[in-house]
């Protein structure tokens, strides 16, 4: 029973007021019935063609979405200035690989590698283009080139806090994001940076299965958050780049909020004189700020954010303001939601 994705219990309350707690029974009934490979075979074309299932190699479901492209570039020196401190390891590379918010697959979190592994290799993510626009001096296009090579690689550990009160620690290899704004030479005028994922709804099955949600996934940020150190352009994870199901080829990564704030997979970055939306805020602005920083004492409408629960270990551990990062503290006046 080992492929079976079977959520322990103390996750199952934050999906049971979605529309998929019929398919979480349904994989549940699957499950009991010793016909967890039937079930797992809806999640995409993992089926053998003799009909036998067979549980993909940890490499198979780690393996980069670029393949051995850029393989080169990794692994990069680790920044010792980002550690986890004492109190915390590293979580399993196979757990967090296995445990993903990415919603353009679906909102089944144990369900994303199955399904984003399949379509990284029917469609791939090479070539990659992010267009940059807005208020820059000089609106430009970056292809794969540009985001692999032009700026120095480095690793960090870094914790990562979900909204849904479960938290990791993993090591990241990217650059700071304020490089990348540098190298788009923002305007003076401009104050917030826009990011803007990849839209494919013909075949990415969680877009083409919820019409109704605003796609494609959209993020921002005050260009000054944008710009700090600790917020991190992530091209790879646990020292190769990034498989599908993290967000490849390049994601964003601030350790200080919630998870949601960290865009997959982005296409366009844009800089605004005005706050733009974001895809959260927007769908649902009364459980989703546009900050979002990890806060234990702003409680979200459905989960208290107290403690959360280590998916590695399984610990329950109070939540720090955020996150345990707190010289981010200066960025903010305390009361941003
Ligand atoms: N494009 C896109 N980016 C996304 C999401 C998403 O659904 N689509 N989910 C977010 C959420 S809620 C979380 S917790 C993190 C999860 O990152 P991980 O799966 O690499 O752990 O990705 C964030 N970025
Ligand atoms: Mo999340």
């Amino acid at each position: 029973m080992s492929h079976v994705h079977l959520p322990p219990s103390w996750q199952l309350s934050e999906r049971l007021a979605t529309p998929e707690s019929a398919w979480l029974d349904r994989r549940r009934l699957l499950a009991s019935l010793g016909l967890a490979a039937a079930g797992l075979a809806l999640g995409g074309d993992l089926l053998a063609t003799t009909g036998c299932f067979r549980e993909p190699s940890p490499a198979d479901i780690l393996r980069p979405a670029l393949g051995a492209r850029f393989a080169g570039r990794f692994p990069a020196p680790r920044n010792p200035a980002y550690g986890l401190g004492d109190d915390r390891a590293p979580t399993p590379e196979i757990i967090a690989g296995k445990e993903n918010n990415f919603y353009e697959f679906t909102i089944d979190k144990w369900a994303v590698w199955e399904l984003a592994m399949p379509w990284a290799r029917r469609h791939g993510v090479d070539p990659w283009t992010i267009e940059v626009a807005g208020l820059v001096e000089r609106p430009a296009r970056l292809d794969l080139d540009d985001l692999f090579t032009r700026f120095p690689l480095e690793e960090r550990l870094y914790r990562f806090r979900c909204v849904e009160r479960w938290g990791m620690q993993v090591p990241w290899t990217g650059f700071p994001l304020a490089r990348l704004i540098d190298h788009c030479r923002p305007l003076g005028a401009a104050r917030w940076v826009r990011f803007v994922c990849f839209d494919h709804p013909d075949t990415l099955p969680g877009q083409a299965s919820r019409p109704y949600f605003p796609w494609p996934y959209f993020e921002a940020l005050r260009l000054d958050e944008a710009r700090h150190p600790l917020a991190f352009a992530a091209l790879g994870i646990y020292g190769h780049a990034l498989p599908m199901q993290h967000g490849a080829p390049w994601r964003l990564v601030l350790p200080w909020k919630y998870g949601y704030k960290g865009p997959k997979a982005v296409v366009r970055i844009e800089f605004t004189a005005a706050r733009p939306p974001t895809f959260w805020n927007t769908v649902a602005a009364n459980e989703y700020g546009f900050y979002s920083n990890v806060d234990p004492g702003r409680p979200h409408p459905r989960w208290t954010q107290r403690s959360e629960t280590d998916i590695g270990t399984g610990e329950m551990r109070p939540t720090l303001r955020y996150n345990g990062y707190p010289e981010v503290a200066a960025l903010y006046r305390g009361d941003e939601v």
